[in-house]
């Protein structure tokens, strides 16, 4: 319906990743509701519309990464390889939103820069780049956690004549680095992925790293029909496993402890895990994030790793010398990563000794060096979690806006809601574990619960659900309580802690008690009536 130049629905959904389509079918196809999804991209694919690249993967198993609300499309759809690439992602969900005929309720190509709650009227107004004006009592974010580009402020960037790129907005075109020179910053997740790529087409690739990081091989190949097969018939079983253990992945972590095994056995233990590949690796112990003597062992197994495999002595002490445990950094997984560093065309600088000055017409400045440059890459990460949120002028009660609600830091009740901004449900938002986990997996919990939420204040004949302060403030402590008990806050440099985006309040954002145990807690709260919510 229109009212005026305002478009009124029964709900508005921003972002058509995995957490907006599945949103939509949700309130849409089970609920009945009139249900909008408004995106800034050309296409759906969130994260994976964007991300595009070099070497652009998923860390998560393929057979994993994906939606199990629906037998018959794990049945239609099937994937290629042991973990899916950005392309094989993006034609997943662009299958997906066919296959549930969502595109008709899309909008795309228009960015939302205001949400501002009408409290007489219980109406979200969202207002768009375009200029477009929609309302409705219910606004659901799902705008990511890893989609706000963090660009670092060097000096001198725009004086540069080559091209830069940041890897979270990478052109849809491509980039041909053949016979280019090629500075690459960041040594994250995307920077370890990308590397070895650029490094096979470049002229030359130098690496910029200010920290140093562990990784995993992936040990990625094409999926066998075995298993393809296997995993359609044992999909109940692969799923019960995903939504019973702290991560979300399709394996359980080892019920034993690193000083229940002989020396022997342990390092026996971790040759089978690197060889195997992948985040399974953090599974072989239970006490890796959480006793640091234990994680010691696999720290001390990663970094004699390194040193084995990168030949030059400088450079491998470089990649091994390394200020956090393993696990304490969202641990990436790679191929050919530190393989990457014995080739002739690839030079390591340690910018933390020497670390950059400025941007010039030519290249990077180091305090003690130049480097001539034709494009610099930007694999620096993102403002994490909070950053897309906030980048929308978000707007409560009384006014109260999302970044002064935020100033010193996030504070949610279950990630799900903010005290002060009723019927605004924050998905994969601060205080929620999924960053700490495999996506789609929270993402499927966070909306089945907030559609069963709606569909039960409606049933009820309730309009407005909104979180108390004080159980948004309790949340908090639990957050920071939960994080307490692992070791995830000894890295003082990770993006959970808002550390990567200089200004940020530092926080632990995401809430580490396991994934299991924030399912348990949800299911609790809407049964004892959605406790610590005031619904009306
Ligand atoms: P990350 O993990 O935040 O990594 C960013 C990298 O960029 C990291 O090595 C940073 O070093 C480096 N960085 C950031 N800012 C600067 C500046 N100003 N100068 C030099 N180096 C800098 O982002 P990714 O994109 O790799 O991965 C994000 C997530 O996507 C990943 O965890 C997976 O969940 C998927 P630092 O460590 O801060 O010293």
């Amino acid at each position: 319906a229109v009212s005026g130049n305002v478009e009124r629905f029964d709900a508005l959904i921003i972002g058509a990743g995995f957490t907006g389509l599945y949103q939509l079918h949700s309130l849409r196809d089970r609920l009945g509701l009139n249900a909008q999804v408004l995106e800034v991209a050309d296409g759906v694919g969130g994260t994976w519309y964007w991300n595009r690249y070099p070497g652009a993967r998923c860390d998560s198993e393929s057979h994993s990464y994906c939606y199990y609300f629906s037998k018959e499309l794990l049945n239609e759809w099937e994937w290629s390889e042991r973990y899916p690439g950005q392309e094989e992602i993006r034609s997943y969900l662009n299958f997906v939103a066919d296959r549930f005929d969502l595109r008709k309720d899309i909008r795309l190509g228009d960015r939302v820069v205001s949400a501002r709650f009408d409290d007489a009227a219980t109406l979200w107004h969202v207002t768009t780049e375009a200029g477009k004006r929609y309302a409705a009592p219910f606004l659901i974010t799902g705008v990511g956690c890893l989609s706000s580009a963090n660009v670092p402020d060097i000096p001198g960037l725009e004086d540069f004549k080559g091209d830069w790129y940041h890897t979270g907005e990478w052109p849809h075109e491509g980039v041909d680095f053949s016979g280019k020179r090629v500075g690459q910053i960041g040594t994250g997740s995307t920077g370890i992925q990308a590397a070895p790529v650029i490094a096979a087409s470049a002229d030359h690739l130098t690496v910029f790293q200010r920290t140093a990081n562990y990784s995993i091989p992936a040990r990625n190949h094409p999926l066998s029909d075995a298993f393809k097969q296997y995993a359609r018939e044992h999909s109940d079983e692969i799923h019960k496993v995903m939504i019973s253990n702290p991560n979300g992945h399709p394996f359980s972590i080892e019920d034993r402890l690193v000083a229940s095994v002989s020396e022997e056995e342990r390092q026996a233990i971790y040759e089978e895990a690197w060889e195997k590949g992948g985040l399974r690796f953090r599974a072989v112990f239970k006490d890796l994030m959480v006793d640091k003597a234990a994680n010691d062992t696999a720290s001390d197994f990663i970094k004699s790793k390194i040193r084995e495999i990168v030949k030059d002595p400088k450079t491998a002490a470089l990649l091994s010398t390394l200020d956090h445990p393993f696990g304490t950094k969202r641990p990436p997984v790679d191929t050919e990563y530190f393989e990457t560093f014995n080739r002739d065309n690839v030079t390591l600088i340690d910018i933390k000794s020497d670390p950059i000055k400025r941007i010039t017409e030519t290249g990077i400045e180091t305090e003690n060096a130049r480097y001539d440059l034709d494009i610099i890459v930007f694999a620096t990460g993102f403002d994490a979690i909070t950053g897309p949120l906030l980048r929308i002028d978000i707007a409560g009660k009384d006014e109260l806006s999302l970044k002064d609600a935020w100033a010193a830091g996030p504070k949610t009740y279950l990630g799900l809601q903010v005290a002060g901004f009723p019927n605004l449900f924050t998905v994969t938002g601060p205080g929620s574990p999924s960053v700490l986990t495999n996506m789609p997996v929270s993402i499927e919990q966070h909306v089945d619960w907030i559609t069963d939420c709606i569909a039960k204040m409606r049933a009820n004949g309730q309009t407005r659900i909104e979180a108390t302060e004080k159980a948004a403030e309790d949340w908090v402590i639990e957050t920071n309580r939960a994080a307490e008990a692992t070791l995830l806050p000894l890295a003082n440099s990770s993006w959970y802690l808002g550390a990567n985006v200089p200004g940020k309040p530092r926080v632990f954002m995401p809430y580490a008690g396991g994934l299991q145990n924030y399912r348990a807690r949800c299911d609790a709260v809407a049964d004892a009536g959605y406790e610590g919510f005031v619904l009306s």
